[in-house]
């Protein structure tokens, strides 16, 4: 048994349990979010796979000129993430914010989870809408298309079941089972996670022989065929 690095989020028998995420609003039309070109700023960690995705979506769906966006420093010490100068990382230019908790800490003055990237911001509230980057994803796939010339549909009504069926394994077993395996702090629990986690590695790899419409994404150009 070792100590537990987040014990807020850990169960009796040494397993990681994984804070909800606290801000869960939506931009839409009739709700307090309306989507409009410049109000809401993206803050990402380039060192986090969980805010990569929303990186790669805004481009997809040539978000750059709509949505803000900031990188912190990949680097963290007990403060959390922070804004500094550096390669591919910058100070915030939007609130001057030192730290990502500043944004927390104004949206909610009692917050007491942890302190995450991605979050989207909304300058005119002075709030963060939303740090699902599950939530962003989608909203970005839709909620701006009225701003963007983008057509492009990476979450399709007829594919929708099949991509969550997907999407629920891999969340469970390997973007949390990663963390529910290396934060356990009992041998049963280490092993309730690890053995999933190549589990599901061993089926996407075989998924990905036959089928690589990921990897055709990924070599897609903005702005119009492919790389
Ligand atoms: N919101 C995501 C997770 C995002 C997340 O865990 N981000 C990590 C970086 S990869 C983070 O900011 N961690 C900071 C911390 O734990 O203090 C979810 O739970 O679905």
């Amino acid at each position: 048994m070792s100590t537990a690095q987040f014990p807020d989020e850990q169960t009796s028998t040494g397993e990681f349990q994984r804070q909800e995420d606290a801000f869960r609003d939506w931009v839409k039309p009739d709700g307090p979010f309306p989507a409009a070109k410049g109000r809401y700023h993206l803050y990402v960690s380039l060192a986090c796979p969980w805010a990569s995705r929303t990186v790669i979506v805004r481009h997809l769906k040539r978000l750059e000129p709509v949505i803000g966006m900031t990188v912190v420093d990949p680097i963290r010490d007990d403060r959390g993430w922070a804004f500094r100068e550096g390669p591919g990382y910058s100070t915030d230019p939007i609130n001057g914010f030192k730290f990502l908790s500043e944004a927390y800490l104004l949206t909610n003055s009692d917050y007491q989870g942890r302190v995450t990237v991605p979050i989207l911001w909304d300058k005119e509230t002075r709030r963060i809408v939303s740090n699902s980057d599950d939530d962003l994803m989608r909203m970005f796939n839709s909620a701006f298309d009225a701003l963007t010339p983008s057509r492009l549909d990476l979450y399709p009504p007829e594919h929708r079941s099949d991509i969550d069926q997907l999407n629920e394994l891999i969340y469970q077993t390997v973007n949390n089972g990663v963390y529910r395996a290396g934060f356990a702090t009992q041998q049963r629990a280490y092993e309730e996670a690890v053995i999933p986690l190549f589990k599901t590695l061993d089926q996407l790899e075989e998924r990905l022989s036959k089928q690589r419409f990921l990897l055709a994404l990924f070599r897609w150009k903005p702005t119009g065929g492919f790389l």
